[in-house]
């Protein structure tokens, strides 16, 4: 079972969003052209309450951008985005969802973050993502979307770590930090994730 993850192609992460990757939109195509060639498809969306803990706005005299300790961690206070149920919280208009089995929405609780479609920071709760893909009898786990260097990341990290062979379709991913991602992407080849081109998949 081939299976594709996209990780939160939504209005707010692309160019004129609240929450933009440079480039962001330009992995809509790529991903739309790769997707038959998958038995399975399924997508996560950032998803939050207007009151969550990861926006700037929620804390008095904090910033965007800034770093705070939440739970003996570090958190990233984020400008306000993907509201549930705002335009922003959508997925790109263009983004062809017709294949699509499931959708697995993180973020959802408002005392902890989730970068990962499989857990939250805290590893506290699970999404249920893992169980379905092994339901499904997915072995082969091709990853992508946005922010390569945040929730991409995260999620393959952890797919990796749940016993699934990764795949992490560069083109169709775009980082917030390229400096960053630099450095992740070098953590994941020793892994052992794959790191190919949407051109490599047959
Ligand atoms: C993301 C920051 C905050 C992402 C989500 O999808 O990469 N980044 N929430
Ligand atoms: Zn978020």
């Amino acid at each position: 079972m081939k299976t594709l993850l996209i990780i939160d192609v939504q209005n707010d992460f692309m160019p004129g969003g609240s929450l933009p990757v440079a480039e962001g939109d330009t992995i809509v195509p790529v991903i739309n052209a790769m997707q038959p060639k998958f038995d399975l498809v399924v997508a996560t969306q950032d998803w939050h309450p207007q009151d969550h803990i990861s926006f700037a706005s929620n804390h008095e005299g904090k910033s965007v951008f800034e770093e705070i300790e939440l739970h003996g961690k570090s958190q990233t206070l984020w400008p306000d985005h993907c509201v549930q149920g705002t335009k922003g919280a959508e997925f790109h208009p263009d983004l062809d969802t017709t294949q699509w089995e499931a959708i697995f929405r993180k973020g959802t609780d408002k005392a902890i973050d989730s970068y990962s479609g499989f857990y939250d920071n805290g590893y506290l709760k699970s999404t249920g993502l893992a169980g379905y893909l092994r339901e499904k009898g997915v072995s082969q786990l091709y990853l992508c979307g946005l922010a390569a260097d945040i929730c991409v990341y995260f999620s393959t990290y952890d797919a990796f770590k749940e016993g699934f062979a990764c795949f992490f379709v560069e083109d169709a991913s775009q980082a917030l930090d390229q400096e960053v991602y630099k450095e992740l992407r070098k953590e994941m080849e020793y892994l052992g994730i794959q790191m190919i081109s949407s051109k490599d998949i047959q």
